[in-house]
């Protein structure tokens, strides 16, 4: 019995770990609206309304005929300057890392699409490092992508226990 008392401890704390930082989020940009064009959606109040750290993966999803993902500098967003970018994605599903505390600028470089497909996110310094403040609007969010890192850590433990 003691045992499983303690095997019961360590997924407890496993669990605990992995969901108090360390695994980044994947945010879909748009929500159930995705990436697209639709004069009625605006980009940069939902940009507004999400909040994004260090190591969260924004995912873009769309039809990659009709549309694509551009970072681009702040002028180039403002002007929807199209002739150049910092890089771009075209797949359809993509994932871009949040890697730096900075603000990104993206848009769809697809013709008059940046008009309304366009927004900019503000990635706030220390975010990855302070865990409650920036992480309580996405709660209910973050912890469905989470669980994929909670599995083998439980795992781990169940092993590691067994040797015990
Ligand atoms: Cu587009």
């Amino acid at each position: 019995m003691a045992s499983t008392t303690f095997t019961t401890l360590l997924i407890a704390l496993g669990v605990l770990a992995a969901l108090s930082g360390g695994y980044g989020k994947d945010v879909i940009v748009g929500g159930d609206q995705q990436w697209t064009i639709d004069p009625t959606f605006n980009y940069s109040e939902w940009a507004m309304q999400t909040t994004v750290a260090v190591g969260d993966n924004l995912i873009f999803k769309y039809n990659s005929t009709d549309h694509n993902v551009r970072s681009v500098t702040a002028a180039q967003y403002e002007s929807c300057d199209t002739t150049s970018y910092i890089q771009q994605w075209e797949t359809g599903d993509d994932s871009v890392v949040i890697n730096s505390t900075s603000t990104y600028y993206f848009l769809c470089s697809k013709p008059g699409h940046c008009l309304y497909q366009k927004f900019s996110i503000a990635v706030p310094a220390g975010s990855a490092d302070s865990p409650p403040q920036a992480e309580t609007p996405n709660a209910s969010n973050s912890l469905l992508p989470r669980l994929g890192g909670v599995l083998p850590l439980s795992v781990l433990v169940l092993l590691s226990a067994g040797f015990l």
